[in-house]
Order: structure tokens, then C-alpha cells, then sequence
């Protein structure tokens, strides 16, 4: 990961909250809280002021010590106090910070004398009454604390699709094999491929002696079981991931499908459909009067209120009744339409493998063109290519395109866009590319018309082919930067350039509203895997169903376009 100021400033907070956490000295304490705050108030990177030389111990609050600590991390990419400190405490415990009416002290006194490591740790020893007894909290501090933690549970607990994925498919192959059991199928938010799910939604179909849920609320994940009787249970498991289980019979697998799927928007908007024609949906079924009409499966419940089967990615009462009322419903795109991948990286920067090993995984994944797109020099902490070492990495496409069979390499650059929406490399460089992959990578907190005037002067530029993860946001770690996403969709049309869908499970960017945008506004949408081993290409799926939430189709989608079509497309911005 790039170093940037914000994330040295972390590191800081974090030390300053676990050495407080262990007792230590107030005032070395504090010195971290003020290096964390110089940082994060510093208007240029510390990593830019150590490559010209300059000496930081001239910034307010940084001495000698904490100076060679930002060098540390700015060149290793870690910190090793920290890790000392994380191993000394377990690392959950500053998560416990996060609990509004919590602060060092209090957690201290929790992890030494009740040893709560855990948010649901805690909420367990207030659940159980031993909060109170420790001096200086109360019953009233116990029953603040359990509310708090119920508001944050509520809030803020949300898994990304990928981490979910990790833990529904190994649950799902669990229960598959239970005696009796029949189908399986993760629905709620999950179906629907949103990029965050608050938790898990199981409905199974099962012969009525199938032990299923006695096997569900005894699988071996499982640390807490919220509630279990013949039909339903919810359970805690031990990351944290609550999962919801239904079983139902067969003859109302369907409608229970649409109304586990979700969103309750959609069902809501569905249902006064049904309401209108005189018919009743529920999660039993499609029903005129007490007769079932409908509900063995989903076509079934969507075909009884004259609308044809809705895809889940769909259903957030986003226009998709209007639509399918109206026949216009998008031909979603699938995993199987894509033809390449337009943003990859190997060890020449910051990846684990080599050109060759990259080209041949993403021929093993049905890949017939591979663009390699490395960082530019200006991100330094990511080994970024100087124009001498890209022309070299060209010259090695070309020598490993002779004998590749199957897969074509790309040459292209996931270039810095400078402050000033400079791009980072000179343009006879850029000019002998395929493609040029413009990024954001710094300076995230520019207003909202600066950022939006730099973006659309990178755009400007000759070469320039592709925005790369257009919002910039980091799932849970950092929100969106501030720029007028319609107007650089706009731009792109003007200038014939496009927007990556980037399907790395942190960034899922462009969002799913702005692909809907961009369809609107005829802009092209790569979905890339930004992948840094060869593993990454696994990321794709998850773009697809980025993109298919928003709307897109096969055309929609650049990289869907035979290696020709796609050069042609190509030359266009170049
Ligand atoms: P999540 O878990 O927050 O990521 O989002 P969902 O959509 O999975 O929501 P969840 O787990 O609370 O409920 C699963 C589905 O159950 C939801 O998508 C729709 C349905 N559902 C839940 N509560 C209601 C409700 O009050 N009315 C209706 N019509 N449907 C509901
Ligand atoms: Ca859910
Ligand atoms: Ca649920």
C-alpha cells in the first residue's frame, strides 16, 4: 500500500491508544497524538519531503525518534513498534476504542480484569452482569455500554462481499451435505452482490427429519447461537459474521427465495403490485384468497403479478419494476462475456509474480488479453516504473508476446495524476503504450472543484485511456474523495475515454450508481482486477457483479470486446 500521510498517521494513533491501553507514560502518549495530528494536518507527504532530503525533525512535535520512525514506514511500508505493541496486546483490543463511552482506561480495566478481547466479548460480560462489578462502572456504565455496542453492531459491522463469500461458501458446503437437506442458497443482500453485507441469509430446503439445524447451530464457527427453533435459527460465528438460517418446503422455496433476497424495498414495491391485482405475496407464497397460486420458485412469484424474472443484482427498487414492466430490462453482463483485464501489476512494482507467471493465470481463467499497467515513479513506496524500466518492461511484452499462445500482453501504465492533473511520466513514453490507466493517488483531500478540475485535465491529456478506481474510496477506511462524478462521465464521453469498475474486494469503484450513470451517458466501463498476483484474477467476478448492480451489459463493458474491436477503441484516445 502507498504511504501516505494518513496512513503514518494511523500507525501513530494506534500506538498512542495501546501503550494508554497498557499504562504507559502520559507524555509519551501524547507525543504520538501530536506526530499523528502534524501529520494528518501536513499539506505535502512526508514520503515526498524525505526523498528531496529534507529533515523532519523541523515539523512541530517530531524529534529524532519519530522522525526515524517515519522513515521507517515510509520505506518498509510498516511499523515495528507497532507490531511489537500488536503482539503484546491482542489486536481486537483497540477495536473495543471504538465504542462510544469506551476510552483507554476502561478498556484496560475490561481486558485485564474481565479479559474482554472482543466486541462480542464485551457485550457477553455486560449480557451476563460482570461488567458492573468492576470499580468504577456501574450498572449504569454496564447498560450504556451494551447499548452502545448494539448501536455499533447495528451500524458498522458490515463484511465485505469477498471476506462473506470466504465464510458463505464453506458454511454452504457444510450444509449441503446434512442428511436430508436439498438446496442451499445465500440470499439477502449477498445475492444481490451488494459490496457489503451485514450478514448472512441461509434458506434451505429439507425432508422433515433432516437434522440440519441442530448441524447449523453446532458448526464448529459457531460461538454464540441468538435463537434457534424447528424453522429458524441465527447464529454468531466466530468472526463476528451473524448468519441467518430458514428452511422451508419446496412448494415455497421460491417465494421465500424473492423475500429473503431482498431488498425489502423491492419486496415492498412488489407486493402492492400484488396488492392491486387482489393477490397476497408473502414468504409462503403467491396466494388468491387462501388458494397458492404461485411460489415454487422465483419466475413463478414474478410471473403472477405480470412481470418477468427480476436478476437479484437488480432489486433495490432502483427502476428495475418500471423496467420490467415496461420490457427493458438490462441483458445483464456475465463472467463469461469478459475477454481481458486492463490493470494488472507483477513484482516489477508492487506485485508478488512475474510477467510470465500473470499472463499464463490469466489465460488459466478464460483471459485472452492481459494489459500490465505498474505504478508510475512518483509512487514510491510501490517501486513505481521510471520511464527507463517501463521501456524495458515493454521490450520484455514484446519478447514474451512472441511465444505466448492465447493470451496477448498490453502495454500500459497505471500513471499518477498529479496534483495539478499532470500526468507522471513525459509523453513520448506514454505515447508508445496501448493504453494509459490514469490513477489518483494522492491528495485526496483537494475541494471538491479542484479535484474535479484535476481529474478532467488528466482526461485531457493525448494519451490518456482509462480513470482508474474513479471515487478513490477504500471500503471502510476511507470515504469517496469530493468530485462531480457526472461531470467526468462526461468528459469521458467527450474525449472518447473510459472508467474502470476496479474489482479489488477494498475498492469495488466506480460504485454501482455511477456505472448506471455512465450506461446512461454511452461511457464505456472496464471491470479490472487490479490484480497483484496471480491470484487477483478471482476479483473479476466480483466486478461483474459490481456491474451487473449497475445496469450493464455486455456492450457496456469495454473489455467484453475481442482483442481487435478493443484495439480499435483503444486508438481512439491515443
Ligand atoms: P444486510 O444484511 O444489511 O446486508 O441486508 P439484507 O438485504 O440482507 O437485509 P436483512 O438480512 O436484514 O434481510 C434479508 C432480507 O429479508 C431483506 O433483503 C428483505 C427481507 N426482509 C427483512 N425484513 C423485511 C421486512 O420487514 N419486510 C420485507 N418485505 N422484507 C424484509
Ligand atoms: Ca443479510
Ligand atoms: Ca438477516
Amino acid at each position: 500500500m502507498p504511504t501516505h500521510n494518513a496512513d503514518i498517521a494511523a500507525v501513530f494513533e494506534e500506538i498512542a491508544d495501546r501503550l494508554e491501553i497498557q499504562g504507559a507514560n502520559p507524555f509519551r502518549i501524547r507525543a504520538y497524538r501530536n506526530a499523528a495530528r502534524t501529520l494528518g494536518e501536513l499539506p505535502q507527504e512526508a514520503r515526498a519531503l524525505l526523498e528531496k532530503g529534507d529533515d523532519l525533525t523541523r515539523l512541530p512535535g517530531i524529534g529524532d525518534d519519530l522522525a526515524a520512525k517515519i522513515h521507517e514506514i515510509v520505506t518498509t511500508g510498516y511499523c515495528s513498534l507497532l507490531e511489537r505493541l500488536r503482539r503484546e496486546l491482542p489486536p481486537a483490543v483497540t477495536e473495543l476504542l471504538q465504542i462510544p463511552g469506551l476510552g483507554p482506561k476502561r478498556v484496560k480495566a475490561l481486558y485485564h480484569d474481565l479479559d474482554v478481547q472482543t466486541v462480542e466479548q464485551l457485550y457477553r460480560a455486560g449480557r451476563d452482569g460482570r461488567i458492573r462489578a468492576l470499580p468504577g462502572f456501574g450498572e449504569k456504565t454496564e447498560l450504556n455500554i451494551l447499548q452502545a455496542v448494539e448501536a455499533h453492531a447495528s451500524q458498522t459491522r458490515r463484511f465485505k462481499l469477498a471476506v462473506a463469500a470466504q465464510y458463505a461458501d464453506a458454511l454452504t458446503a457444510f450444509l449441503q451435505v446434512v442428511p436430508g437437506v436439498e438446496q442451499v442458497t445465500v440470499a439477502g443482500s449477498f445475492r444481490r452482490m451488494r459490496e457489503t453485507v451485514g450478514d448472512l441469509d441461509i434458506l434451505v430446503t429439507a425432508a422433515a427429519d433432516s437434522p440440519v439445524m441442530q448441524r447449523f447451530t453446532a458448526y464448529d464457527e459457531v460461538v454464540d447461537v441468538l435463537s434457534a427453533g424447528p424453522t429458524r435459527a441465527s447464529v454468531m460465528l466466530k468472526s463476528g459474521l451473524q448468519v441467518d438460517l430458514r428452511v422451508v418446503e419446496a412448494a415455497s422455496y421460491g417465494a421465500a427465495l424473492c423475500y429473503f433476497t431482498g431488498s425489502k424495498a423491492h419486496n415492498i414495491a412488489i407486493r402492492r403490485i400484488a396488492q392491486q391485482q387482489g393477490l397476497k405475496i408473502n414468504e409462503y407464497g403467491v396466494f388468491r384468497g387462501t388458494g397458492r397460486i404461485a411460489g415454487e420458485d422465483e419466475a413463478s412469484v414474478y410471473r403472477s403479478v405480470g412481470l418477468p424474472f427480476i436478476p437479484p443484482e437488480l432489486r433495490e427498487n432502483r427502476g428495475e419494476i418500471e423496467a420490467a414492466h415496461s420490457g427493458r430490462l438490462p441483458n445483464l453482463v456475465v463472467f463469461a462475456d469478459l475477454r481481458g483485464d486492463l490493470h494488472a501489476h507483477t513484482r516489477a512494482t508492487d506485485g508478488h509474480d512475474s510477467l510470465r507467471e500473470m499472463a499464463l493465470a490469466a489465460r488459466a481463467r478464460g483471459l485472452e488479453y492481459l494489459a500490465i499497467t505498474e505504478h508510475s515513479r512518483h509512487l514510491t513506496v510501490a517501486h513505481g516504473l521510471d520511464p527507463l524500466r517501463l521501456i524495458r518492461q515493454c521490450e520484455e511484452i514484446d519478447r514474451l508476446n512472441t511465444e505466448l499462445d492465447g493470451l496477448t500482453l498490453l502495454k500500459g501504465i497505471e500513471v499518477d495524476i498529479l496534483e495539478d492533473g499532470s500526468l507522471d511520466l513525459p509523453d513520448e513514453v506514454l505515447g508508445r503504450l496501448d493504453l494509459v490507466v490514469g490513477a489518483v493517488h494522492s491528495q485526496f483531500h483537494l475541494s471538491r472543484a479542484k479535484q474535479t478540475a484535476r481529474i478532467l485535465r488528466a482526461m485531457d491529456h493525448p494519451h490518456f485511456t482509462m480513470l482508474a478506481h474513479p471515487s478513490g474510496r477504500l471500503i471502510d477506511r476511507r470515504e469517496p474523495y469530493d468530485v462531480d462524478m457526472l461531470r467526468i462521465i462526461r468528459h469521458a464521453n467527450n474525449r472518447g475515454c473510459f472508467l474502470e469498475l476496479n474489482a479489488h474486494p477494498d475498492r469495488m469503484d466506480l460504485l454501482d450508481s455511477h456505472c448506471q450513470i455512465a450506461r446512461e451517458e454511452g461511457v464505456l466501463i472496464s471491470i479490472n482486477s487490479d490484480a497483484h498476483s496471480t491470484f487477483d484474477f478471482a476479483h473479476l467476478e466480483y466486478g461483474v457483479g459490481q456491474a451487473r448492480r449497475g445496469w450493464l451489459e455486455k456492450n457496456d463493458v469495454l473489455n467484453t470486446r475481442p482483442l481487435a474491436a478493443l484495439r480499435r477503441l483503444l486508438k481512439r484516445t491515443m
